[in-house]
Formats: C-alpha cells, structure tokens, sequence
C-alpha cells in the first residue's frame, strides 16, 4: 500500500507533530506579554463580581450564566487554532473552555487519570490506549500566570498502564486515589505566562498543585475536527445554553465558534450522555460558579 502522504502543516514543525505524537504533549508560545496583560485585567474584572474561593474553580466561560466575555475570543485565537489544525486536521471545533482560577493558598490535588471519566467503566475501550487509535481531540492549558499544575506521564497516551501505574488505579482505566504513591515516569509541566501547553489528554495526567505558592490563572480549552469522528471527550460545552439571543450577544468569531459547535453536536448527538458524566466529575473535582 501506498504510505498516505503527510499531511501539510503550517505552524509545527514535523518534529513538533512527532513531539507531540510520542510524548502526547507539546508546548509553544501563543501570547506576547500585552496580551497576557489583556486577558488578566479582564479575568480581575470578573472576579470582582464573584466571592473569593477556597477551592480551584473552573469556571466554564462560554456559558451564558458563568460567561467572562472578555476572554471568550481566545477561543478564535490564529495561533491556537493553527496549531490545533496540525495536530487533528481541518474543522476545528472549540469544545470545552474554562478558566482554572486558584488564590494563593488554595489546595488542589487530583490523583492521575485519564480523561475517560465521563464514559461508564464498560464502554472504555483498552484500543483508546494504544498507537493505531485516532484520537481526534486536543487540550489546552495557556496560564496568565506562571502554572506548574499540570503533570503528565509522557507517551502513556498510546499505551496501556504500566506495572506501576496499574498499581494504583486498581481495576479502573479511569483516576487512581488522590493519596496514591508517587509515579516515577510522572512530569511536572511548567509554563510561563503566554506560553500553552497542548496534550492528548488520554495520557495519565493530574492536576496537583499543593498549596498554592501564587495565584493560578490558566485557560483550559479543548478542541475537536470535523474531518474525524469524536474521541468520547467532545461534548464538555452545554449546547444547550446557546439561545439565539445569548448567541447573537456575542462577539462575531466568538458566535461563529459556537455556531460551529452546535452543527457538530447535532451530527452527533450520541456524545450528549457523556457531558452529563463529566460535569459530575468537573463539579467533584473543582468550585465550577
Ligand atoms: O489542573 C490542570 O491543569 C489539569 C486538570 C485536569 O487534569 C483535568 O481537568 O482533567
């Protein structure tokens, strides 16, 4: 057979995709210092308007009720996009959008998991796990402040668990105990503000800060294409929310964004029990108002 031909890039190099393939994450610079700038001003502005937290929130910003509008355009962002377009293909889709907001002080650990937790037990697939599975969705983690929150076990994303890593999650693909034992191959990702971390979020990953030494601000996006069909993870957005008055409120790229994952969605309308499943564990895991 014929070997397919690459598939052309425009931002990432071939290293780059071959980085982010093996290792199942890749990390780049997306905002210049003004622009960080921008976004935190507009997160402070927000945060005026709600009471102080002592739990990480995750605040799902394109949501009419919770919605920042003044960094909802992130999600139309060229250089997000563009690279997200040479990881999965064509007809990107904004998915999940939220803001990882911690003060100082705050306590967050998560034990490692994978990003399955909204698909009952008997319907994970061990095939999700290995080299010829297509996975066709991209997280990503873009701090405004400095963020070593995010830990990654490189390259789990095309295997199955290892000896140790089965240890602790027991019998369950999904999350291990908050309190298990340290995992040798596990990586401390650090990013600097206007720098993005994307990852296949498949691969065993956590969240885990310890008490936090400063604030945490970080934008959590994730993105689906067209070209292919959903990874179980598409759905986190509640489509349902986007009336035609909140949509024609918003900014043009930003209701063009959603438009487009509407008609998604409506293509398949079987990943709707999913996003039930992960607001559960999105309201377990973090303050989500
Ligand atoms: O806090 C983070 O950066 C990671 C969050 C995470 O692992 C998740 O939401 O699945």
């Amino acid at each position: 057979m014929t070997p397919s031909p690459p598939m052309p890039t425009t931002v990432l190099t071939e290293a780059e995709r071959a980085v982010f393939r093996e290792q199942g994450y890749l990390i780049r610079r997306i905002l210049d210092d003004a622009s960080v700038a921008h976004y935190v001003a507009a997160v402070d502005a927000s945060r005026r308007e709600r009471s102080d937290a002592r739990r990480m929130s995750n605040l799902q910003f394109l949501q009419p009720g919770k919605a920042i509008r003044g960094i909802q355009d992130i999600i139309c962002n060229d250089d997000i996009l563009a690279v997200c377009r040479d990881l999965l293909g064509d007809g990107i889709v904004i998915d999940g959008a939220s803001l990882f907001y911690g003060e100082a002080g705050v306590d967050y650990r998560q034990g490692w998991h994978r990003d399955v937790l909204q698909v009952p037990d008997e319907q994970v697939d061990p095939h999700w796990f290995s080299e010829d599975y297509h996975y066709n969705y991209v997280q990503m983690n873009l701090p405004l402040t400095e963020d070593g929150c995010l830990w990654i076990v490189p390259g789990s994303h095309h295997r199955q668990l290892n000896a140790q890593e089965r240890a602790i999650f027991g019998n369950t693909e999904k999350m291990a105990p908050v309190d298990a034992p340290e995992l040798r191959e596990g990586r401390q990702i650090v990013v600097q503000p206007g720098e993005a971390v994307f990852y296949n979020n498949y691969a065993v990953h956590r969240g885990y800060g310890g008490v936090l030494q400063r604030r945490r601000i970080t934008i959590h996006l994730g993105f689906h294409s067209t070209e292919h069909a959903p990874t179980l993870h598409f759905g986190v957005l509640d489509h349902t929310e986007y009336t035609l008055d909140y949509l024609s409120s918003l900014q043009p790229c930003v209701r063009e964004a959603l438009r487009a994952h509407l008609v998604e969605r409506a293509r398949y309308p079987e990943v709707n029990v999913f996003h039930a499943y992960h607001q559960q564990f999105l309201s377990k895991e973090f303050k989500t108002t």
